[in-house]
């Protein structure tokens, strides 16, 4: 109405009258462009980076005596190193499903008692009624990007972009999968040769651009490099507008494969050359950011998407003092090395408070002020506060699910167990606990010392509560992991 009043005066009134109305609209379009531009330019961009099986002593910053990555060191020492920081799952599809849904894998029936992960015969994948953080992000103008492992499907119609990404570059599955020849087995006979070297040609796996198959079996000496300058061109390519990266590395999965300005380069072993090229790989990510004037408007996630391979001992890496490691509850299988950094967003400091990838679909919400879904059942406590202020963190709990079935539950500084899987595990069946153990993760976080004697009204808290936990997730989406397509 008030836009109606003067154009229409302008019309009936003199030139010297329409001139100065024609410069006020044009005025008017300029500030609207302006604060459309500003206004776009403050959402935050976000870029996960996401490892494959690294462990928690896998990093400088968080311990590891050998393996040198500075890059990583100095977003923890810049921004914020998480030391409680959990998976959802401590094998890749449940634990990717997690991330992107903010959801325990079991409502969206993207874990398994039958099999484990999705495999290149699997038949499904996560469902499209599934809203990821991508598609969260969607409406407030943001694109989105997955470079490297998927894990939620590999048949088109399970790809990135049916889930709200812009685009796709990467193995679709884990980087060990379609094996020709006997290449398992010489993995197995070499596990305590650090510096074995695995042949690509062994692994017939595919590299995907967006719906197309573009090399097959993929030449994984160069996976980590070329995932990388993928990264970069599409930061590069979306500098003007707000987006989120995932950027999920095959490495450091078995086989390990580094490229030759890193094979050999640590003196030490395979495993660290390859985790030596991710923390290169995270200085490219981190220049090209301040290259375009995004770091102060930026937060970028490291971390892992479940603790160390144990079974490949030399070819594995290490959850340091954590007790076992990936396919198991206990704290090497689920507490990953986390970072958050972001100079214009993240204050500097060490989190010492439970966080999970659950988490980020609500943290990138708010941070952006999109909408969550509110029709369903969602596990994710927005972390912005900590980030931006060091606030105490909203996670109390975190419920410790693998392979479909419950096995732990955190409370606070408490964790009970009543199932559990051998420490060096993957395959094993679950071993039910006769009496369930308890631990204090503030005096004991290597789970040594089971103090349910001590603290039967605990116990029966925690019980509780594991009940209350079960009931809720009953009804969820069936199985999605199980089902094969037909033999050809
Ligand atoms: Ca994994």
């Amino acid at each position: 109405m008030l836009l109606k009043v003067p154009i229409q005066q302008t019309v009936l009134g003199t030139e010297e009258e329409g001139f100065k109305m024609k410069r006020i609209f044009v005025f008017l379009i300029i500030f609207k462009a302006v604060f459309l531009f500003s206004q776009s330019n403050d959402k935050p961009n976000f870029v996960i980076i996401f490892c494959d099986d690294l462990g928690y002593g896998d990093i400088g910053v968080f311990g590891s005596p050998i393996i040198r990555t500075p890059n990583i060191d100095m977003m923890a020492n810049q921004g914020q190193k998480w030391t409680q920081f959990y998976v959802a799952d401590p094998v890749c599809t449940p634990s990717r499903a997690a991330l992107l849904t903010g959801r325990y894998p079991i409502r969206s029936g993207m874990t398994s008692s039958k099999r484990a992960v999705l495999f290149p015969d699997s038949a499904n994948g996560l469902k499209h009624e599934e809203v990821t953080i991508a598609e969260v992000l969607q409406d407030q103008g943001y694109t989105s990007a997955v470079v490297g492992k998927w894990h939620l499907g590999h048949l088109p119609r399970f790809l990135p972009q049916q889930q709200g990404f812009d685009y796709y570059f990467g193995i679709p599955y884990s980087n060990d999968m379609n094996k020709i020849n006997s290449s398992g087995r010489a993995y197995r006979e070499n596990l305590q040769n650090a510096n074995y070297l695995p042949i690509s040609e062994y692994y017939n796996v595919a590299l995907v651009e967006n719906k197309k198959e573009i090399e097959r079996p993929v030449d994984q000496t160069t996976i980590t490099q070329r995932y990388t300058e993928k990264a970069v061109e599409f930061i590069e390519k979306n500098k003007n507008q707000p987006f989120f990266l995932y950027l999920a590395h095959s490495m450091p999965h078995i086989p390990l494969f580094a490229s030759k300005e890193f094979l050999g380069k640590s003196k030490a072993s395979l495993y660290v050359d390859v985790i030596e090229e991710i923390d290169w790989s995270v200085g490219q990510v981190i220049d090209a950011l301040k290259r375009n004037n995004l770091d102060k408007n930026t937060v970028v996630v490291f971390s892992s998407d479940n603790g160390p391979w144990l079974r490949f001992k030399m070819h594995g890496g290490s959850a340091g003092a954590l007790r076992a490691g990936k396919g198991t509850t206990f704290e090497g299988g689920q507490r990953v090395p986390t970072v958050f950094w972001g100079p214009g967003i993240v204050k500097s400091g060490v989190i010492n408070q439970m966080g999970s990838t659950l988490d980020l679909i609500n943290t990138f919400a708010s941070l952006s002020g999109a909408n969550l879904p509110i029709e369903r059942k969602m596990d994710g406590y927005d972390l912005s506060q900590v980030l931006r202020e060091k606030s105490e963190s909203p996670r109390k709990d975190f419920y410790y699910w693998g392979f479909a079935e419950l096995h732990a539950y955190r409370s606070e500084h408490f964790k009970l167990h009543i199932k559990q899987r051998e420490p060096i595990n993957y395959g094993r069946p679950t071993i039910i606990l006769e009496e369930p153990e308890l631990y204090n993760l503030r005096s004991d976080f290597s789970e040594k010392y089971d103090v349910a004697l001590n603290h039967p009204r605990v116990v029966k808290e925690m019980l509780d509560k594991i009940e209350k936990h079960l009931k809720d997730v009953e009804g969820s989406t069936p199985d999605q992991l199980a089902e094969r397509l037909p033999k050809k």
